[in-house]
């Protein structure tokens, strides 16, 4: 059976596989090329006839990795069951992060968790036995923690089911995030496509030092260029200033390019990377990595002449860079820390300065480095006899990192001063909050990734403001958005007054290496023979059932279910927290459709008028309903960035499964683009965004001849008002030719299903 873990001669594989391809690419290209393109192109199935043309091209490529989490790897294992294939193709793991929630403490929280769901992670560690994948189970961590640990190698190509699987960017991967169709698909052993991503170069200059930490260029990026900035993009980092930045820290880096939608972010090879391998036991891998590490950093004319070879170049001095602090309800509200304080102020703003509560770690930020750097914080508040102001909570992003920081005494400094330790999970980062008490408009500060409004708490009224983990620190202690660190005083237990020292530079991997901690970790089983048990009755789980195929008379005089106004992420359109236990439920999940987005004739939020019966104000997934037991297919119109955030295909099942036919926005997410599309539905773009004003709560709208769809040409729409007036629009879209065989055959899923019956 494949062996699940990087193993030296995998990447010796890799390695060989990438100097192949590129020989050939180089012979059809002749121009140098940037870092991603190497991976990218290193991982082609065929280079010699694949087309190469930034931002219109798919790449098909075969991925070396597939990364699971619990929620999604629930619809991953269901699709895969329909496959009825034996074993993965690619090594594969799952790992159990976001369905423990948080309550008091760790130990505790987890053992709830596990007793809650049981019969989840019952179903994802067989599944994973019969089918190959490796499991983690409940504790173990977070998956891209673990996948930077365990798995992740300089020029690997990964794909994850979660937005945030970038994070491997930080030890030299190019890791993706992707639906769970696509992961079906690689584990098929099928090509994986990918539209040829554009790209992004940022210049580090200077060096991080004193309060400056890794987040905070990250969060200055996101200011600059906005959470839609990276869209289909690979942003890369070079420059002098790279070395100053740990393996761990340009992991933070890497992982929240997914705010600003970025298709991944990645670091040429380093020594810091193998620094981090070798402290995480992969000695060999590192050898590897620096006899080829040619292949894994830019071409040297990209380097010296970066504005010729990326579409946009920015340029940061790391020295000159002050501590960033982004939110509320958006990560690239930024500013300074400096600033903070005036914005605090001022009514207008509405902010609440007093922080109910301060958060730290999740898989962005609770490296070594950073739990040192936030211990150090907590050290000297306590040599001024202070405590934290606000609550405090830690969550280790894996049990190995846990179990060091418990050895080396960071979690005890940051106990010590009040805070609470939380299961190696993904808790409050994704809703798995049990915030007891009655709360309107609120503070809490994180070193988390998101802050879209309920993402945390699953109030809207809570307002997020994200830091780094040292930053973060000494706020609580503060107890104040309006406190400056890096300036302001406080008083000691002395009634003297003191100004934080700026935090120790940290060792970025422990003198006497990581204890790994408890074990928690299933190889799948060798014969095969483990039984898939779903209980019919469950409300966690439904078997899935292949999609219908469509009649093309289907698109025509669709009502429309709702215009969606301004940001709809996928939170708004298939939220998290209390329903995150029904992810592997399909019919149930779907009554939460569009629950959190913001109808634009009215204003409401998951509200929306039903044609049948003329109501309004009904639950958007009721009225979906209604029409589907009706037969008729409706639309969505989405505005800017429709589907931002997370990679949960959630999003676009429940549209399939209540009746949409077609999904029309200003733009598009790519990740989401890409899950409708993989489930069969319509995806179109207005080609004048302004039409999107034309669109009536009572309107009807017909594709005219779906079937036709092909690259390079419009799509017409015909807008029917009540009135009996029609519009015609024109309508992008991005399908290639592969693409318009999954919606002709129903979704992706179908295509695969005919090619292995074969
Ligand atoms: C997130 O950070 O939003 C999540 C929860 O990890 C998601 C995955 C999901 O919704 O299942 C992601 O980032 O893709
Ligand atoms: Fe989990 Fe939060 Fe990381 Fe998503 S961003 S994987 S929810 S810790």
């Amino acid at each position: 059976m494949l062996s699940v873990d990087s193993t030296p001669e995998l990447a010796r594989s890799v390695y060989a596989k990438i100097r192949d391809n590129l020989t050939i690419v180089r012979g059809i290209l002749d121009r140098p090329l940037t870092l991603s393109e190497k991976i990218l192109f290193g991982h082609l199935t065929d280079p010699k006839t694949q087309e190469f043309e930034p931002g219109k091209s798919y790449l098909q490529m075969k991925p070396d990795r597939v990364a699971l989490q619990d929620v999604l790897g629930q619809t991953v294992m269901l699709q895969f069951m329909q496959t009825k294939l034996g074993t993965t193709a690619v090594p594969t793991t799952v790992h159990c992060d976001h369905l423990i929630q948080a309550r008091v403490e760790g130990a505790s929280d987890l053992q709830q968790s596990k007793l809650e769901n049981d019969e989840v992670y019952s179903f994802l560690k067989s599944a994973s036995s019969k089918f190959g994948v490796g499991f983690w189970g409940p504790g173990a961590g977070i998956i891209h923690q673990v996948v930077l640990e365990k798995y992740a190698f300089p020029g690997a190509l990964i794909i994850g089911t979660d937005s945030h699987t970038p994070n491997a960017g930080g030890l030299g991967a190019c890791a993706i995030g992707v639906g769970g169709t696509d992961a079906v698909e690689v584990m098929a052993g099928l090509s994986w496509q990918l539209l040829y991503p554009k790209s992004i170069g940022v210049h580090l200059t200077g060096e991080l030092k004193g309060w400056t930490a890794p987040k905070d260029v990250i969060l200055y990026l996101a200011g600059l260029l906005t959470v839609s900035g990276g869209t289909n993009s690979i942003i890369e980092y070079f420059g002098p200033g790279v070395s100053s930045i740990s393996c761990t820290g340009k992991a933070t880096i890497t992982n929240m390019g997914a705010e600003l939608g970025a298709t991944t972010s990645m670091f040429s090879h380093d020594e810091r990377m193998d620094l981090y391998l070798k402290s995480t036991s992969r000695n060999e891998l590192a050898e590897l990595a620096s006899e080829n590490h040619e292949l894994m950093m830019q071409d040297n004319e990209v380097i010296d002449n970066p504005y010729e070879y990326y579409e946009k170049v920015v340029e940061i001095n790391l020295s000159e860079l002050e501590p960033q602090i982004v939110g509320p309800h958006t990560p690239d509200r930024s500013r300074p820390i400096s600033e903070l304080a005036t914005e605090s102020k001022d009514e207008n703003n509405g902010f609440v300065d007093k922080i109910d509560t301060a958060l730290i770690g999740s898989c962005t930020n609770s490296s070594y480095e950073d739990l040192n750097r936030a211990a150090d914080i907590a050290r000297q508040a306590k040599s001024h006899g202070l405590s934290v102001s606000s609550k405090m909570m830690v969550t280790p992003g894996s049990e190995q990192i846990r179990a060091t920081v418990e050895r080396d005494g960071q979690i005890e400094e940051l106990r010590s001063i009040g805070a609470t330790v939380l299961a190696n999970a993904c808790g409050p980062c994704i809703g798995q909050w049990k915030r007891d008490g009655e709360y309107k408009e609120n503070t809490i500060v994180t070193s988390y990734n998101r802050n879209f409004p309920r993402r945390n708490d699953g109030r809207s009224e809570t307002m997020n403001f994200i830091g780094s983990p040292e930053l973060v620190t000494a706020l609580a202690i503060a107890g104040n958005l309006s406190f400056n660190p890096l300036k302001d005083e406080l008083i000691g237990a002395d009634g003297k007054s003191f100004r934080f020292e700026s935090p120790a530079s940290a060792p970025e991997v422990p003198a006497n290496g990581f204890d790994s901690g408890a074990d928690n970790y299933f190889a799948p089983s060798q014969d095969n023979a483990e039984s898939i048990f779903v209980d019919p009755k469950s409300e966690r789980l439904q078997v899935l059932h292949p999609w219908p195929v469509w009649s093309m008379g289907e698109f025509s005089d669709m009502p429309l279910l709702v215009k969606v106004q301004g940001k709809c992420t996928t939170d708004h359109i298939s939220p998290a927290g209390p329903w995150l236990r029904y992810r592997g439920h399909l019919d149930k999940f779907s009554d939460n459709m569009f629950m959190g987005a913001v109808n634009a004739h009215t204003g409401e939020t998951g509200l929306t008028f039903n044609k049948i019966n003329l109501k309004s104000g009904q639950s958007i997934s009721s009225v979906a309903r209604d029409y589907k037991a009706r037969s008729m297919n409706w639309v969505v119109i989405g505005d800017f960035n429709y589907g931002e955030g997370s990679s949960r295909e959630h999003a676009a099942m429940s549209p399939r499964l209540l009746g949409a036919g077609a999904v029309i926005a200003r733009s598009f997410a790519r990740i989401h683009e890409t899950n409708l599309k993989k489930h069969g539905l319509l995806a179109l773009t207005f080609a004048d965004p302004n039409d999107y004003e034309f669109i009536k709560a009572d309107d009807t709208l017909t594709i005219i001849n779906p079937e036709n769809i092909a690259s390079g040409k419009r799509v017409i729409c015909i807008i029917n008002h009540a009135s009996g007036e029609q519009v015609e629009v024109q309508l992008n879209h991005s399908y290639s030719e592969d693409q318009m065989a999954w919606f002709k055959a129903g979704s992706a899923l179908n295509v695969l299903h005919s090619s292995i019956s074969e």
